[in-house]
């Protein structure tokens, strides 16, 4: 018998590699799609086969984190074996601007789950991840952080990931549930949401170097992350839910970079040479030299680059840098991707994006190019 999983949160970035890390195993991978006024399975349509298939091993189910009874109804249709919990409101500087929103989807929408497992006596067969994060580490007292690292959320977003995290513990020591807390740094790929900084970032350069943007504007470039793949993560996700005992895991690469520094790799993949000059907000970055024929648009002495100080957050998680070695001893688990190499990879797709919209633009079938976040 196939096993069945049931992923919250399948339409984004993890969801989707993680459903074709699932299928590839055999399971049976149900998800929970919200309602949109566009299409938002983008990231999974190639693996859906419509809702007419019979037999299909990929379904798709309509709901929402804040829905009791439509969680409790598609747990009690399903009856996972696996429940993987990705949904959220996952972006920091959206949370200060919908804190109850966020509070209400991350935090509470976790206990609806873990709720409806035990409501309907499944606590025995059904096992439980939960999608936490570095963020709980936020003011960082301890580096690298580790899983006893103290922490200290800093936006209404860690905050109700911090609820999430014991809700999830508490469920495991007082019922008995399998469940376990995934602590991921940040993890990109080609599929990262646009708003976050790095498919900003290549998305933002891309379009510069077809001449469809002008300027990047950024926040707080000098933040320093440790920045992995999704799709080495989400093998993760998977790992530990195979496990005898349910524990708790980081899983970071060890590494840390700037933000800036980021800027930099993705112009290079561009072929452009950046020069960094001015503090604080008067920050710019300038084109110094243009090496390849990949930026057509671009030429010396152009500005790519200016601070907004309208992305700045309301308190910033200056730094954050990951201990996995518990993952690597415990579960024989090892990034395969680096940082640098995923930044290649995600210039590469946004740059054929960017020509597709460059071709049309040349052919008078102008699209607009959405620029905001
Ligand atoms: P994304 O933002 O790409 O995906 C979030 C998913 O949650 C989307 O499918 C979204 O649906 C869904 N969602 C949002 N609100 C609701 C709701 N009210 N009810 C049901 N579903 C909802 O995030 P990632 O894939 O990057 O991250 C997955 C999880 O891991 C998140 O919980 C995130 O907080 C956490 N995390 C992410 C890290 C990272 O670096 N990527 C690091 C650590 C933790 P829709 O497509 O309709 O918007
Ligand atoms: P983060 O990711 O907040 O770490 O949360 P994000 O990519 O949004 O920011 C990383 C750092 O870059 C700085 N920054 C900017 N960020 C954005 N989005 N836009 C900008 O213009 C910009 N300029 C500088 C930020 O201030 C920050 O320091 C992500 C999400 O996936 C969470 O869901 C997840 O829990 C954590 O990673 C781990």
């Amino acid at each position: 018998m196939s096993k069945c999983a049931l992923i919250t949160g399948i339409t984004g970035q993890d969801g989707s590699y993680l459903a074709e890390l699932l299928l590839e195993k055999g399971y049976v991978v149900h998800g929970i799609k919200r309602r949109a006024s566009l299409f938002n399975t983008g990231r999974v349509d190639h693996i859906y086969e419509g809702p007419q298939s019979v037999n299909a091993r990929f379904r798709l189910h309509y709901g929402d984190l804040s829905d009791t009874s439509n969680l409790t109804r598609i747990l009690r249709e399903v009856e996972p074996d696996e429940v993987y919990n990705l949904g959220a409101q996952s972006h920091v500087a959206v949370s200060f601007e919908a804190p109850e929103y966020t509070a209400d989807v991350d935090a509470l929408g976790t206990l609806r789950l873990l709720e409806a497992i035990r409501f309907l006596g499944l606590e025995k067969k059904t096992r439980f991840y939960q999608a936490s994060t570095s963020e709980l580490y936020g003011l960082v007292q301890e580096a690298p952080q580790k899983e006893t690292t103290p922490f200290h959320p800093r936006s209404p977003y860690a905050v109700a990931k911090l609820y999430a995290y014991w809700i999830t513990v508490n469920y495991r020591e007082a019922y008995g549930l399998y469940a376990c807390n995934g602590i991921l740094f940040n993890h990109e790929s080609p599929r990262r949401g646009e708003t976050f900084v790095t498919r900003k970032i290549t998305r933002g350069l891309a379009n510069i170097a077809q001449g469809i943007e002008n300027c990047l504007y950024m926040g707080n470039i000098d933040s320093l992350r440790d920045w992995g793949h999704a799709k080495d993560y989400v093998r993760m996700q998977w790992l530990m839910l195979q496990q005898d005992q349910p524990e708790d895991y980081v899983i970071a690469t060890g590494v840390q970079y700037s933000v800036r520094e980021f800027i930099t790799w993705a112009a290079r993949e561009l072929g452009i040479e950046l020069a960094f000059s001015g503090t604080g907000v008067e920050e710019i970055a300038t084109v110094a030299a243009v090496t390849s024929d990949m930026a057509p648009a671009v030429k010396v002495g152009d500005i790519l680059m200016r601070i907004d100080p309208r992305y700045f957050r309301p308190a910033e998680v200056d730094t954050l840098l990951g201990d996995p070695t518990k993952a690597k001893e415990g579960l024989g688990w090892t990034p395969e991707i680096t940082a640098r190499e995923m930044c290649a990879e995600m210039v590469a797709e946004d740059l054929k994006t960017a020509r597709r919209h460059a071709l049309l633009r040349d052919h008078g079938l102008e699209t607009p190019v959405s620029t905001e976040g």
